[in-house]
């Protein structure tokens, strides 16, 4: 009987205790494992050294930690590391600490993202990481949803940032949106967007796609979701007085630039002549505060002082696209075939997610080769929503849409109609698809009549089965055959003039990553061929399209492409 009861008793104290902590674990053993953690990335640390004795609450609390009685016990209720220099990634440790109801992080050099046993802290309420310049700022699923959450930037004299709670993120919200009179937007949908986004678990498809091109490109953990008002004095400083131009566009100059923490920035300054007035810039303000995925570039600051109106952005150092395509520094250095269809499985996913975005759609309604920005991993990006819309919706009244977008790119049904779809986003997207392939712009008069239009002179040629004739020069004999039909097949869908018979973008991401796969195969394959030497000088192999009927038979095609490499290779010069 006793012995029963002393069961009884064993189970229930195991029970509460591995309520407080999970997988059996003390009190002293989490502050030893969180103390770990932290000497890894920060020897000699102050604050670390002076962590003396096992348990933390006891004899007296250690720095940075607060203790209360609970239940008999001396448990941690919250944790101050502001300010302590600290680097690496948060302790995974601290989301064992149960009883915590405050974490304050602010001012340190925490990197990575908030970490998923986070999630465990139920009695959490406040959680601050203001000031961690290289921190991923997401919350994991499942944190309370009520709890108070601050992030943002650092307090240098480089921020022009109201006093006081300034850099909490709900300020930075209202300060953007009442920093100027000439910046006036929709709060609501802002707010809107800004919970969303935080619930929103965020997928980094980049990374954990299989495919080997695409697999280098990741979150960009330098940037920052709260947007920054600086002052025109910062940005002066920033780009050493405008003294770097990279580009010209539409909105007015770009320069580069490095914000105080080393961030390397795209400067854009609207011109005074610029055709695309406040509106615009309103415009990119409000969507590019909300939206975020990494295959867009997102907004990093924003000046309108003194009637400037200037959008930071950050840099992307292997320039656009188009230069890439046809610009000088194609000349130097030709994108291969597998790296241009990469790069639009970029911009198309970023499209995917605008198309997509907070249960409306955002349309980008200036997808071309220019807006497609590559960054040092040859990630593609999209850029530019000066001109972005949300897509009508049911009941809204017909706001004026005039037609807007670039020479060439211009969706022809839009032009007739004035109907905005995300089918124009297509059409213009589907016109980037012809520039990858044949290296051309899409508009140019310099050439006979008859190739003004790159989609115009494209047609015939692939209806006739002749695409030798259209690729860039630069990359012919460098592509494997099917790879190119795919791609080509969803150009000469995205260009059809009715727009519902063009693809989705989602179904264009699908197709272009078969392209890519295949591509990449048959090019792994000729490598191994030509290693072992079984293989003449063709380095790529090609086939009749006329095999394929229309192309509409879905056949596997990556072990198609293989069999009829190996029926090349057995017919070929041995
Ligand atoms: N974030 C950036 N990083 C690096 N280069 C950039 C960045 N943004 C723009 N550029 C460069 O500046 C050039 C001009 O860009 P801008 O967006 O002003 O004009 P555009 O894209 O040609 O036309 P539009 O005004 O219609 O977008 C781009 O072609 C690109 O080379
Ligand atoms: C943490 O400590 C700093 C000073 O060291 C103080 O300014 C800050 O308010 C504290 N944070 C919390 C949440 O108590
Ligand atoms: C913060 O961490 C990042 C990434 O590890 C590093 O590049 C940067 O130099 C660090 N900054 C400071 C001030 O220690
Ligand atoms: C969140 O914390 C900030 C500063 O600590 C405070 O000003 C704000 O009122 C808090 N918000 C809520 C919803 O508790
Ligand atoms: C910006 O200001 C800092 C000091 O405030 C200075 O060290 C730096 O050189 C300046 N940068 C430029 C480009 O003027
Ligand atoms: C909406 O369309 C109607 C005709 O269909 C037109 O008369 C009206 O001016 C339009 N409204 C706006 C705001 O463009
Ligand atoms: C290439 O194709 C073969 C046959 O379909 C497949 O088994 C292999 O996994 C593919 N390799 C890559 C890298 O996709
Ligand atoms: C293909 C190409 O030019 N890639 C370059 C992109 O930018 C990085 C650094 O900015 C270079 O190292 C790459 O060579
Ligand atoms: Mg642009």
């Amino acid at each position: 009987m006793v012995l029963a009861c002393l069961g009884v008793l064993l189970i229930t104290s195991a029970a509460v205790a591995a309520a407080a902590f999970p997988d059996g674990l003390t009190q002293v053993d989490v502050a030893k494992q969180l103390k770990e953690e932290l000497l890894g990335r920060n020897p000699g640390n102050e604050m670390l050294k002076s962590w003396n004795g096992e348990d933390p609450c006891s004899p007296s609390a250690w720095e940075g930690f607060s203790c209360q009685l609970k239940d008999g016990n001396r448990v941690v209720v919250k944790l101050n590391f502001s300010s302590k220099g600290l680097q690496g990634p948060i302790p995974t440790a601290i989301g064992s600490l149960a009883e915590l109801t405050e974490i304050d992080l602010k001012d340190n050099n925490f990197t990575g993202s908030i970490p998923h046993s986070f999630s465990a802290l139920t009695q959490l309420l406040k959680l601050s990481v203001i000031c961690n310049p290289f921190l991923i700022n997401k919350l994991p699923d499942g944190l309370s949803t009520g709890m108070n959450f601050s992030y943002g930037g650092c307090a240098a004299e480089d921020y022009h940032s109201p006093p006081g709670a300034a850099k909490e993120r709900t300020f930075v919200i209202s300060s953007v949106a009442g920093g100027s009179l000439a910046c006036t937007f929709a709060l609501g949908s802002f707010f809107i967007c800004f919970s969303k986004r935080e619930k929103r678990p965020q997928k980094t498809d980049c990374a954990s796609t299989t495919n080997p091109v695409y697999e280098e490109c990741s979150i960009e953990i330098t940037t920052n979701p709260a947007v920054q008002q600086l002052s025109l004095k910062s940005i002066h400083n920033a780009t050493g007085h405008f003294k770097t131009l990279i580009g010209e566009g539409g909105f007015g100059s770009v320069y580069q630039g490095t914000l105080a923490h080393g961030q390397q920035v795209a400067v854009k300054v609207r011109s005074p002549s610029s055709t695309q007035g406040t509106r615009e810039f309103n415009n990119e303000l409000r969507l590019l505060s909300a939206v975020w995925h990494e295959n867009l570039v997102p907004l990093i600051g924003y000046c309108c002082e003194k009637d400037q109106q200037i959008l930071v952005y950050p840099f992307m150092s292997n320039g656009s696209l188009q230069d890439r395509l046809y610009g000088e520094a194609s000349k130097r250095k030709v994108l291969d075939w597998a790296t241009r269809i990469s790069v639009c499985i970029g911009a198309a996913r970023g499209l995917v997610y605008l198309h997509n975005f907070a249960g409306r759609c955002i349309i980008h309604r200036d997808v071309k080769s220019s807006n497609i920005l590559l960054d040092h991993n040859m990630c593609g990006k999209v850029a530019d929503f000066g001109f972005s819309k949300y897509a009508p919706q049911e009941g809204d009244s017909n706001a004026s849409m005039e037609v807007r977008g670039t020479a060439g790119y211009l969706d022809p049904e839009y032009y007739s109609t004035q109907v905005l779809s995300t089918k124009s986003d297509v059409f213009s997207f589907g016109v980037v698809l012809l520039e990858i392939v044949t290296g051309r712009e899409p508009l140019d008069v310099q050439r006979p009549r008859s190739e003004w239009s790159v989609v115009e002179w494209a047609k015939p040629y692939i209806r006739d089965f002749r695409i030798e004739e259209i690729v860039d020069p630069g990359i012919k004999g460098q592509y494997c055959s099917e790879a190119m039909w795919r791609v080509l097949e969803v150009a000469s869908a995205c260009t059809e003039s009715f727009s519902t018979f063009r693809p989705s973008m989602e179904d264009i991401v699908r197709e272009l990553e078969d392209s890519l796969i295949i591509e990449n195969n048959a090019s792994e394959y000729m490598r191994s061929m030509e290693s072992t030497g079984t293989f003449g000088s063709n380095r790529y192999l090609s086939i009749d399209r006329k095999m394929f009927g229309s192309g509409s038979a879905r056949i596997d095609a990556a072990k198609f492409a293989l069999d009829s490499a190996r029926i090349d290779a057995g017919k070929g010069p041995l």
